[in-house]
């Protein structure tokens, strides 16, 4: 999956990569540097599907190599998903152009393209003038390639922007056997894990935090940024205590301790989280509190099942070219 991300410069392309891709929140990039020509990242949507997302600087002179006739090809044939976004506070003549130049390219080298996404980021600011920024691009080009424009208005800033761009990759897992296959392959395990507990299982993916799936279904939630188990400084001392416990019982069998497994506890049932091999974070929430249900969840991570999922996230599936 190739996703271009197009637009110019300061239009919000790389805050809306790093917030909705790689789980930075809006304060934290809020100062970027212009991307440097293309900048390429690779990741797995929603634990499901491979995506490379191609984030063209927007500087004029960038814009210039792409369009020329020794970059094109390059840059726009196997497009599979095009993004154009555009500073709707800034409605400057040039983008006429270059957008049409921009639609016209994908059609040409990615001809089988059904739909172009344009985002008109920054309404959250009170000058965005999305109405006349949309005209501009629209009087552009011909009513056969409107027909084929998504248009929503968006802001990296408030969120609406990865919202968005969720939802555009969403439609591209229904399109995608590979990306259905292995969500079916996920959930028969996860409904096996549930038969045997008295408890739902929700799983979720590390780098964009989104749910993959769960045995109630599928639910909106916001992504997780936190879905990491790791010790922190403070829990130092927990090792330093299970050195002397180890020296005491004359063990040799010290090795480095590692978060495995955070256990909530409401007035009526457990949260209990664990990590899948660092890609993923499964989630149990137990019926009620009885002992025997909490052991089963324990016994479920520990159940060749559990193994079997695990090894969906490391056998290397998505290795395959783009
Ligand atoms: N107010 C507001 N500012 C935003 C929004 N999205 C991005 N910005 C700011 O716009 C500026 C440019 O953002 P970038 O993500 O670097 O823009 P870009 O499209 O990658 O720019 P180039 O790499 O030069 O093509 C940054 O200061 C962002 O913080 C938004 O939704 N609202
Ligand atoms: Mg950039």
């Amino acid at each position: 999956m190739k996703v271009l991300l197009f637009g110019p410069a300061g239009a919000g392309k790389t805050s809306l990569m790093r917030t909705a891709c790689q789980g930075y929140n809006f304060m934290k990039v809020a100062n970027l540097p212009p991307t440097k020509g293309i900048s390429r990242e690779n990741f797995i949507f929603r634990g499901l599907m491979e995506i490379n997302v191609w984030d063209a600087g927007g500087q004029e002179r960038y814009l210039k190599d792409y369009f020329s006739d020794t970059k094109r090809d390059f840059v726009f044939s196997e497009v599979t998903t095009p993004v154009f976004m555009v500073d709707a506070s800034a409605p400057e003549p040039e983008i006429q152009e270059v957008f049409a130049k921009f639609v016209s390219y994908i059609f040409q080298y990615s001809p089988h393209i059904e739909n172009v996404y344009v985002l008109l980021n920054k309404i959250d600011l009170h000058d965005s003038k999305e109405d006349e920024i949309l005209k501009l691009l629209l009087d552009g080009v011909g009513e056969e390639v409107e027909e084929k424009l998504e248009v929503t208005p968006v802001s990296v800033k408030q969120g609406t922007a990865q919202h968005r761009l969720i939802e555009i990759l969403d439609t591209e897992i229904q399109k995608s056997t590979l990306a259905l296959q292995r969500l079916g392959k996920i959930r028969h395990i996860m409904d096996k894990l549930k038969r045997s507990t008295l408890a739902d299982y929700f799983l979720f993916n590390r780098p964009d935090g989104l749910l993959i799936t769960s045995t109630l279904g599928k639910f909106q939630s916001e992504p997780l940024e936190f879905m990491k188990l790791e010790l922190s400084s403070l829990d130092l001392n927990i090792y330093q205590i299970y050195r002397k416990v180890m020296d005491l019982k004359k063990s040799c069998d010290v090795t480095p301790l590692q978060l495995s497994i955070i256990v909530y506890e409401s007035e009526n049932s457990y949260i209990i989280i664990k990590e899948l091999v660092n890609e993923a974070v499964i989630m149990a929430a137990t019926d009620n509190k009885k002992e025997e249900v909490y052991f089963d969840v324990m016994k479920v991570f520990n159940s060749t099942e559990f193994k079997e999922l695990e090894k969906i996230f490391t056998n290397g599936e998505f290795h395959f070219s783009m």
